[in-house]
């Protein structure tokens, strides 16, 4: 019972202010009340590390959310993979690995944040194992905040370099390392983000019947989650709540 909501690919950050207004208002006015929300990874731009305290209405809300009664679990994407233990009890949201298999009305699904399935991507690949060397973290998180925000951003910037010399192709996901994951998790339905590409893809996995949901990525002006409820599963947009828009303001006075 309760609904299970899954966004990932919010990508807040202090530059787009009106962004984490709308997740702010989605955690107030939608994902509150729900059994749990799942964020599936890019929750925030670039995470820099816990001490950095910047976009402090995030946790907020979130920890708000939490203590409600709202459980909510967080999972690494690849902007924000240093979100650590101390972000998760500031904000009361559980840390799950990815992949992480979990169990919805009877049936396992697995959750990715998706950039694990994009094989193709070597040379994205490669940076991954580098980044996610525990080591090459320790002693990433012990510079000062202004030489890692000065790292951050080269490589934001050589990433967006590298990212124009790749096909679309490459940088989607390959469909052998989805059917290897499933398979080896054994699920028919496989929910993730990262591409950027939303969209409910029903294939054939070994001979059966096999779903795919891709999560889409926030802008201002609209957000999207994707919904669990009484054994069905549909997609909702979220522009904002319907008092907070200023259309509706007008009408009232
Ligand atoms: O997110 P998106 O869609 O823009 O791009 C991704 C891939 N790029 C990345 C890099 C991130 O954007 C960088 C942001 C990091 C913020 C946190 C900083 C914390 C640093 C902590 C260090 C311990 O994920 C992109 C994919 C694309 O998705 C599609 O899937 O193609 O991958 C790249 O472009 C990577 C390049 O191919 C290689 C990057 C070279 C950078 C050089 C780094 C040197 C090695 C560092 C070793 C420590
Ligand atoms: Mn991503």
């Amino acid at each position: 019972p309760g609904e299970t909501l899954f966004i990932a690919d919010l990508h807040l950050s202090p530059q787009r202010p009106a962004l984490t207004e709308l997740f702010v208002s989605f955690l107030e006015h939608r994902a509150a009340g729900a059994r749990q929300l799942y964020i599936l990874g890019d929750l925030f731009d670039a995470w820099i590390g816990d001490d950095d305290d910047s976009l402090p209405e995030v946790r907020i809300a979130l920890q708000w959310l939490t203590r409600q009664g709202t459980r909510c679990a967080l999972m690494h994407g690849n902007r924000d993979f240093l979100i650590g233990r101390r972000f998760a009890r500031a904000t009361g949201c559980d840390l799950v690995r990815d992949p992480c298999r979990i169990q919805l009305g009877g049936e396992p699904i697995l959750l990715m944040h998706g950039d694990l399935l994009c094989s193709d991507d070597i040379a994205y690949q490669r940076f991954r194992r580098r980044v996610r060397n525990p080591l090459v973290q320790r002693l990433f998180l012990w510079s000062p905040l202004q030489k890692r925000r000065r790292i951050a951003a080269d490589y934001r910037q050589r990433s967006s370099e590298a990212m124009t010399g790749k096909s679309a192709e490459i940088m989607d996901v390959n469909r052998s390392a989805i059917s290897l994951r499933m398979q080896r998790h054994a699920v028919r339905r496989l929910i993730h983000g990262h591409t950027h590409r939303p969209g409910d893809h029903a294939f054939n996995l070994d001979g059966q019947p096999a779903m795919r949901h891709v999560l889409a990525d926030w802008q201002e002006t609209r957000g999207e989650a994707l919904v669990y409820r009484a054994g069905s599963w549909h997609r909702e947009p979220w522009v904002g709540s319907a008092a907070e828009r200023p259309e509706h303001s007008q009408n009232k006075h």
